[in-house]
């Protein structure tokens, strides 16, 4: 396949729903200098290039999981050092999503370690919801499978996004996750967007998968009938005692910006998060991932169970390269300075 990288050529900004496995290659294979050309004129069509999205995550229920996620620190199959807790209390939640919003974060994303939630749990979850879009927070959370019912009660208690990743291609899920099926993850994912929420969906790389699985995750996602709104990509963050382990081959840098690029390409109007990994990343890198079209970064000194850039070290970067992080389209720059 022939790629045209004249900017007349560029229509690819329209999103698309019929991507092919040669098409995704052909763009992973361009040579780097054209691939960002493209990401880079595709992204600055959609998006302001200096703005970066800022959101925060809580793990309001860790650990004890029953699910078998080879990456997770929070499955009761495997021993790691995560404790399993009980559903965090609602002023604790919202405390910490005050706290977030003082620190620059835009989104407060709540994430619990269930299969799916009870109706019961639920309950609870929904008045912590309501509770942090009034702080005037936007609002996501990720607890595991949903019924259309239980997103329909989420989304009238104030939930804006939910996070349920497809994590991998359908070709290497089952070295990862045996517990839930792919088509599982593709029910919830409807069942949220029928239910009026908006969907944050992506996965996670430098599990032992090739590269063919990373564009397959992302034509996964491209191929859907609506992109998600948002594109977590994650790279693998190290945990001591579950199967996935860190003898995986980790992606080359180069590889990731790659990654990113397509995934801008394939999903112009999605927002491309840059998730968890950045602790492993040096600034260059994460330089790369935002020309290659990454708009958006989790803040904060650990995601749930594990690091993350402390939020100056992630103000100083942001204000090196004279990115903004608020949302309401001011130019300054609202995390703190270092
Ligand atoms: N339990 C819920 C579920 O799996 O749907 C929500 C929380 S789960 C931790 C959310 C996502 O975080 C996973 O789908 C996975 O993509 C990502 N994740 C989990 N552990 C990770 C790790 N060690 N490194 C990178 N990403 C990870
Ligand atoms: C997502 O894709 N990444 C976030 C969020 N969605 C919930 C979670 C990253 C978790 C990293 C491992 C941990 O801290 O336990
Ligand atoms: Fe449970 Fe989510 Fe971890 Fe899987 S990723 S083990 S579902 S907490």
């Amino acid at each position: 396949m022939t790629i045209s990288t004249k900017p007349a050529d560029l229509h690819v900004a329209t999103p698309r729903h019929d991507w092919t496995r040669d098409e995704a290659q052909a763009l992973y294979d361009l040579p780097f200098a054209d691939l960002m050309f493209w990401a880079q004129t595709i992204h600055r069509a959609n998006f302001d290039p200096n703005h970066v999205e800022t959101a925060s995550l809580l793990s309001i229920k860790t650990g004890g999981c029953p699910e078998d996620c080879g990456y997770c620190s929070q499955s009761a199959h495997y021993k790691t050092d995560v404790k399993a807790t009980k559903l965090m209390d609602h002023d604790t939640v919202v405390e910490a999503a005050r706290r977030a919003k003082q620190s620059g974060a835009g989104r407060f994303c709540m994430a619990a370690a269930w299969r799916n939630p009870k109706d019961k749990d639920l309950d609870r979850v929904c008045d912590m919801v309501s509770a942090v879009k009034e702080l005037g927070l936007e609002t996501c959370a990720t607890l595991g499978m949903l019924t259309e019912e239980q997103a329909t009660r989420l989304r009238e208690a104030g939930l804006d996004f939910y996070n349920h990743n497809v994590d991998t291609s359908p070709e290497f899920y089952g070295h990862i996750i045996t517990t839930r099926t792919m088509q599982d993850r593709i029910e919830t994912l409807a069942h949220a967007r029928k239910s009026g929420l908006k969907v944050c969906c992506g996965g996670i790389v430098g599990m032992g998968e090739q590269v063919e699985d990373r564009l397959g995750m992302l034509m996964l996602l491209a191929n859907l009938e609506q992109h998600p709104e948002s594109v977590p990509i994650n790279l693998w963050n190290e945990v001591k005692g579950v199967p996935v382990n860190a003898t995986a081959d980790q992606p080359d840098p180069i590889e990731l910006v790659r990654m990113i690029a397509v995934a801008r390409i394939m999903m112009p109007k999605s927002v491309v998060r840059l998730s968890a990994g950045r602790q492993y990343m040096t600034d260059e890198m994460q330089a790369l991932c935002f020309l290659a079209g990454a708009n958006s970064i989790f803040i904060g000194d650990v995601l749930l169970t594990t690091k993350n850039p402390q939020t100056r070290k992630d103000a100083d970067l942001l204000d090196r390269l004279g990115m903004t992080s608020k949302l309401d389209g001011t130019r300054e720059n609202e995390l703190p300075a270092a």
